[in-house]
């Protein structure tokens, strides 16, 4: 019996995924709303193929409670925000996870963290906490970390293909919980110790970040002397030994944007490329609005009403919005009391902004210059309604029309 804890963005996914191949699984969420809309049939974000395992998992009997169970095996997925000021990961909600788990756990249960978290994290905050519930870590009691590496809008494909790492404190843990992850896992299965499985999860967003600020940094530099930054990239990445990212209006999502300032935080006299790469990419958003007013200039707009963003996700055919640029531009608006910028996104449901819109035609209606923030396919395949307007398109995406770039 498998006890998943956090039913979000990845502990859905993998305890539908797990239930559907086979395994014992209850899901639990502190939140009722959440287990309630699960209970009735229905799932709590969009993702290609989620509702299909949904309806497969259901069929094999998975449940979904508010309430931490009885289990031979947990797996934790919780989120674990970071504190902006100290860039330090803040692990209160796993440190929960893990004391409640305890008031259930019998002997010989395997807590898996896949929650990120900053190496070490489970030596200084977790492993205390075994020890102060009486249990006695590696004999009755056994941690691992097996850290997500999915990719939101490929989740599914992805948790079935992906290679994964598996930290354990000894051999006889780690191959159990492999045998695990094998029930669907198709991709390799590493296993090593734990402290090694925390820091690759982080270096990986990390290499992700480092390369999508020097995007960035060479989007400013081709800008600043009038270089066309999408072809210097295109000719570059001929060469067999170069591949420079996509650079875009800033990194938003709740891991390449978050988990390198846990380094930047743990090591702050050492991550000075990491430090700068993070500092890049969040000014990004800015160096847009920045284009946004010169391109206002250059054609003679003067109403920041007339003007819309087109995506309020991180990134495309997605409804997540956490950390995402365009809501990072609305936010450095507001700081500087300025009337906000029209959006809409086809994702997106509720209102999160003032002047938002639900339908892409009235929206359109409504502004002479449409800026691209993301690239959802319901765009790609509507650019003829850009027709007569301005066009500014930070993602690279819209092909065959004069449009204005970063
Ligand atoms: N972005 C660019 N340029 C690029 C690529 C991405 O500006 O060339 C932007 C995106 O628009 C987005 C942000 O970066 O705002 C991040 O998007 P992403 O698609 O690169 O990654 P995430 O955040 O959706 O998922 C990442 C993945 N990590 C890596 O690729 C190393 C995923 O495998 C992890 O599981 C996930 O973080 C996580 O949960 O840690």
């Amino acid at each position: 019996m498998v006890n998943v804890i956090g039913l979000g963005y990845i502990g859905l996914p993998t305890a539908l995924m797990l239930a559907s191949h086979g395994v014992s699984v209850i899901g639990t969420d502190y939140n009722r709303e959440l287990v309630a809309t699960l209970k009735r049939g229905e799932i709590t974000f969009k993702e290609d193929g989620l509702f299909e395992l949904f309806e497969q998992a259901v069929k094999s009997g998975i449940v979904f409670t508010d309430k931490y169970q009885k289990a031979d095996t947990y797996i934790i997925s919780v989120p674990t925000p970071y504190d902006k000021f100290s860039k330090k990961v803040d692990p209160k909600y796993v440190i929960s996870a893990v004391e409640d788990v305890l008031k259930v756990a019998g002997k010989n249960t395997v807590i898996v963290i896949e929650s990120t978290i900053s190496p070490g994290t489970i030596d200084k905050s977790i492993r205390p906490i075994l020890k102060e519930k009486g249990f006695i870590d590696g004999e009755n009691i056994h941690l691992v970390h097996a850290p997500e590496r999915i990719i939101p809008g490929n989740m599914v494909y992805e948790l079935l293909h992906n290679n994964r790492t598996i930290g354990a404190d000894n051999a006889e843990i780690g191959e159990r919980i492999k045998k695990l992850y094998s029930s669907f896992c198709e991709g390799e299965i590493v296993l090593t110790d734990i402290r090694t499985a925390e820091m690759t999860k982080v270096v990986e967003n990390t290499y992700r970040a480092v390369n999508i600020a020097f995007a960035n940094e060479l989007a400013k530099i081709c800008r600043h002397d009038g270089m066309d930054v999408y072809e210097i990239i295109r000719i570059c990445n001929m060469h067999p030994r170069v591949n420079i990212l996509n650079p875009g209006p800033g990194v938003g999502g709740h891991c390449i944007s978050v988990d390198p300032w846990f380094l930047v935080g743990d090591y702050p006299s050492l991550a000075k490329v990491i430090d700068e790469s993070m500092k890049t990419n969040d000014s990004m958003p800015d160096f847009v609005l920045n284009r946004i007013y010169e391109i206002m200039k250059t054609e003679g707009i003067s109403d920041i009403g007339r003007v819309g963003l087109y995506g309020l996700t991180y990134k495309e055919n997605v409804d997540d919005m956490r950390e995402s640029p365009s809501l990072q531009l609305l936010e450095s608006q507001r700081r500087h009391l300025a009337d906000e910028i029209k959006c809409y996104d086809p994702y997106i449901e509720g209102k999160v902004a003032k002047h938002q819109y639900h339908n892409l035609a009235e929206f359109l209606h409504e502004v002479d210059m449409v800026v691209i923030m993301v690239g959802h396919r319901e765009i790609l395949v509507n650019t003829d309604m850009l027709s007569g307007k301005v066009v500014f398109d930070t993602r690279n995406v819209i092909k065959g029309k004069k449009v204005y770039r970063l």
